[in-house]
C-alpha cells in the first residue's frame, strides 16, 4: 500500500534546530532556511498550498489574506501565545482552527519583567554603559552619582493578572514590593492572597497610587491603547511603566511625550507600538531601556514552545481538539 502524504507544515521562521528536525520527520516541512520574514505575497502563497501555518509574532494574518487561503489549510498553530497578528474570528468562520503557545515562556517573560523593572529603577543600562565608554577613564565611585531607587516597599500596580501577571507578582514579593492589580476579573481569593494582591477595579485610580506599572495584557481591541494619553496623566511623576505584552496597549506617542518633559520617571519596554520601527523620540530618553522584544528569547522556552506547536498540530491531525486551541471568545 503507498505511504499516506503526510502534511505539509509551512515554518515562516526559523524554530530551534531539534524542533525543525522533528518537525521533518513528522511532517513534509517546510522550513524558512535563512529566517526571513515573510512578506504578504509568501504569506499568501504559503497559505494558499499548506496544511498547517505554523506562524509568529511577524507574521501579520488578517481577514483578506485568510481568504486567500487554500482548501487544504485546516490548522494556524502559532509559533508563541499572544494571537493579535491572527484573526481568530475570520479563521474559525473559514474552519481553520487556531492554537497557541501558553504556560511555557511565562516564567521567562516575567524573569524579563522583572529584569526590566530593576534595570529602570536601578539604572542598569546607564551605569553599565557608562563603563562601556569611559573604560578605564572612569572616575571612580561617588556617593551622590548614578543613584536608583529602592524596590522593597514600592507599590507594583500589574495590568492583567494572568499567567504572566502571577509569575510577575511572586517575583516582585519576593523584592519586598507590594502587590496591586487590575484585571477583567478579580482573581480566585486563594491566588489574592498567595500573592498578597489588591484589586483595582478602577485602573484609573490604580495608576494614580502606583511607583510602577507592568503591562502584562493581551492585546485585543479592549486593550488597545489602554494607557491613553488620559490615563498616562494619572501616573506620578516619579512612576515607571514597563511592558513586556504588547506595544499597542500603550499610546506611544503619548508616553514618549511624557518621558521628555519630565512627567515620567522611566519606562522599560520589550515591545513597540509598530513594532519593529522603534519611536525615534523614545530613543531620545535617557530613562528609557529598550529591548528588542526578548521576553521569552531562552532556548528553553523557544524549544517548548515548539514543543508545543508539534503537540497541538499532531492531536489536530489525529482528529483530536489540539490542547491550545484559542478561541474568539477567550480574547
Ligand atoms: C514570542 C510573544 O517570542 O509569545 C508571544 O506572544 O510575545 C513572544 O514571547 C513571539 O510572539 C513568538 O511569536
Amino acid at each position: 500500500m503507498p505511504e499516506a502524504r503526510k502534511p505539509l507544515v509551512v515554518i515562516t521562521r526559523k524554530l530551534p534546530d531539534a524542533v525543525e528536525t522533528r518537525m521533518c520527520e513528522l511532517f513534509e516541512a517546510r522550513l524558512n532556511v535563512d529566517d526571513h520574514p515573510f512578506d504578504r505575497d509568501e504569506l499568501a502563497a504559503a497559505m494558499a498550498g499548506a496544511d498547517v501555518l505554523v506562524p509568529t509574532v511577524t507574521d501579520r494574518i488578517d481577514a483578506a489574506l485568510i481568504e486567500c487561503a487554500g482548501e487544504r489549510l485546516r490548522l494556524i498553530a502559532n509559533f508563541g501565545v499572544g494571537v493579535d497578528h491572527i484573526d481568530v474570528e475570520a479563521a474559525n468562520a473559514k474552519g481553520i482552527t487556531v492554537t497557541n503557545t501558553p504556560d511555557v515562556l511565562t516564567e521567562d517573560t516575567a524573569d524579563m519583567t522583572m529584569a526590566l523593572i530593576l534595570a529602570v529603577m536601578r539604572r542598569l543600562v546607564e551605569g553599565a554603559d557608562i563603563i562601556r565608554r569611559e573604560g578605564n577613564r572612569w572616575p571612580g565611585w561617588s556617593p551622590t552619582w548614578m543613584l536608583g531607587h529602592r524596590l522593597g516597599g514600592k507599590r507594583l500596580g500589574i495590568i492583567g493578572m494572568g499567567r504572566i501577571g502571577q509569575a510577575l507578582a511572586r517575583r516582585a514579593r519576593a523584592f519586598g514590593m507590594q502587590v496591586h492589580y487590575h484585571n477583567r476579573r478579580r482573581v480566585h481569593p486563594d491566588i489574592e492572597a498567595e500573592l498578597n494582591a489588591t484589586y483595582w477595579e478602577s485602573l484609573d485610580q490604580m495608576l494614580s497610587r502606583m511607583d510602577v506599572i507592568s503591562v502584562n495584557c493581551p492585546h485585543t481591541p479592549a486593550t488597545y491603547h489602554l494607557l491613553s494619553a488620559r490615563r498616562l496623566k494619572l501616573l506620578q511623576p516619579h512612576a515607571i511603566i514597563v511592558n513586556t505584552a504588547r506595544g499597542e496597549i500603550i499610546d506611544e506617542d503619548a508616553l514618549a511625550r511624557m518621558l521628555a518633559e519630565g512627567r515620567l520617571a522611566g519606562v522599560g519596554l520589550d515591545v513597540f507600538e509598530h513594532e519593529p520601527a522603534v519611536n525615534p523620540r523614545l530613543l531620545e530618553c535617557r530613562n528609557a531601556v529598550l529591548l528588542p522584544h526578548m521576553g521569552s528569547a531562552t532556548h528553553e522556552a523557544r524549544r517548548e514552545m515548539g514543543e508545543k506547536v508539534i503537540v497541538n498540530i499532531r492531536a489536530f491531525l489525529d482528529g483530536h481538539t489540539p490542547p491550545d486551541r484559542v478561541l474568539p471568545e477567550m480574547l
